[in-house]
């Protein structure tokens, strides 16, 4: 916890130096590289995500790791053993993968409640949905008030393929949901401890009802038994919304004409203003904005050779297609279209992008920003918020680079 505070303060001293950019990262990743105090900081993956490739991730805290900038590949699809973790608290033991086709899930809030297995669900419908899965504080490290919560970057994203069965289909199956209900709410598999008030730790999440149309319980991450950290045995998937949407190790699905009571529902995961915490009145973060950034370059520890490079990065457009995107080289004064290139896996997927430039020796701000099929757009400023959410701001996530 210390290192990441003091990492917090550089990066914050450093955004305040006016040196924007990747002052944040580029501390971090000197800080590795160069001390052996730093290295010996450096955490090793917690067992339950002993299978991730630990050169690709950072690891925050058993609980929050992070895909490196550089470690995004170039496929489209973001390898599992890249992937992001994120849990709100310590997961539930591995014991639960033993038997995945027996965990069972609730459903009510509808006219035939009953549960389901997990063999049971895999009867009723198929469907594969590609989508960036973002944790609600991705880009958090920029914003200069620095919000209590994990220091991500770009990392706390991926854009994953998950496989299951439609929520629809389940509908359908128990006789639709009862009359009058206006939230999908779904709760998490972890033990709540004993002796706590369970509405103050449990992971429920309630979503609108609109959520459904595109919505799955999925147990398979990129064509592979849905792995214990990423929410198997069944997780549901939110497309379009934040990560902490999608709750991992559902154990029930509610048709409900309330929000969900839990803390993470009510107080936490809530747009207000800076000093002001979250609650109720203020809006529950949903729905994703479009957002792109730049991977290649932006190691900081890198110089680039001079003459033509492919800068090169993602861009997603949130509840619709990205459909635009352009790429600055003197941070933010002029732009230039960038070209997508490889696969469309759909609305909720990101693109990749690719400008071919010329870059003369010295120092360059490559910026990017997009815009999806509805007309939104990444605007140039992070919306400021007291925790720290949906950083799409497109000065944040500029990489500063030095050409020789
Ligand atoms: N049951 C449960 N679901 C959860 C969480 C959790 O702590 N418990 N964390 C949420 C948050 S905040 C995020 S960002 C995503 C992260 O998904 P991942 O760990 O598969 O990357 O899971 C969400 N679903
Ligand atoms: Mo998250």
């Amino acid at each position: 916890m210390e290192e990441v505070s003091n990492i917090g303060r550089r990066r914050m001293l450093a955004t305040t130096g006016g040196v924007v950019a990747l002052a944040g990262l580029g501390s971090m990743a000197r800080a590795n590289a160069a001390g052996t105090a730093a290295a010996a900081d450096a955490k090793p993956l917690p067992p339950y995500t002993d299978w991730k490739d630990a050169d690709s991730v950072i690891v925050h805290s058993a609980n929050t790791i992070e895909t490196k900038r550089t470690a995004f590949g170039s496929g489209v699809v973001t390898p599992s053993d890249r992937l992001f973790v994120r849990n709100n608290l310590t997961p539930p033991s591995a014991d639960i993968m033993k038997d995945p086709d027996g965990w069972k899930m609730e459903v009510s809030g509808v006219k035939k409640p009953r549960s389901f297995t997990v063999a049971e669900l895999k009867t009723l419908g198929l469907n594969a949905v590609p989508m960036v899965l973002q944790c609600s504080g991705n880009g958090r490290a920029w914003f200069p008030h620095k919000p209590s919560g994990t220091q991500w970057t770009v990392g706390a994203a991926g854009c994953v393929i998950f496989t299951g069965v439609p929520v629809q289909a389940v509908l359908d199956a128990v006789g639709g949901m009862e009359d009058g209900m206006v939230y999908m709410t779904s709760t998490g598999g972890e033990e709540i401890p004993a002796g706590i008030d369970p509405t103050t730790v449990m992971v429920e999440r309630s979503v609108p009802l609109s959520a459904i149309k595109d919505a799955i319980l999925a147990w398979e991450l990129n064509g592979e038994q849905l792995p214990l950290a990423h929410g198997g045995p069944l997780r549901i998937i939110v497309p379009g919304y934040t990560g902490v949407n999608s709750v991992k190790y559902i154990k029930h699905l509610a048709f409900t004409k309330e929000q969900s009571p839990a803390k993470i529902q009510q107080t936490s995961y809530r747009f207000s203003p800076v000093g002001t915490p979250g609650g109720p009145q203020h809006d529950s973060i949903w729905e994703m904005p479009p957002k792109s950034w730049i991977n290649y370059p932006s190691d900081p520890d890198q110089t680039v050779k001079a003459g033509q490079v492919q800068i090169s990065g993602v861009a997603m457009g949130g509840m619709s297609a990205a459909t635009k995107i352009e790429v600055s080289l003197n941070g933010g004064k002029d732009w230039q279209a960038a070209q997508f290139v490889g696969p469309d896996l759909g609305p909720y997927a990101w693109r990749e992008f690719v400008l071919s430039a010329k870059l003369a020796p010295g120092t360059h701000e490559l910026a990017s920003r997009t815009a999806n099929e509805a007309g939104q757009t990444q605007p140039e400023e992070r919306a400021e918020n007291n925790r720290g959410y949906v950083n799409n701001g497109w000065r944040d996530h500029m990489v500063k680079v030095t050409v020789a």
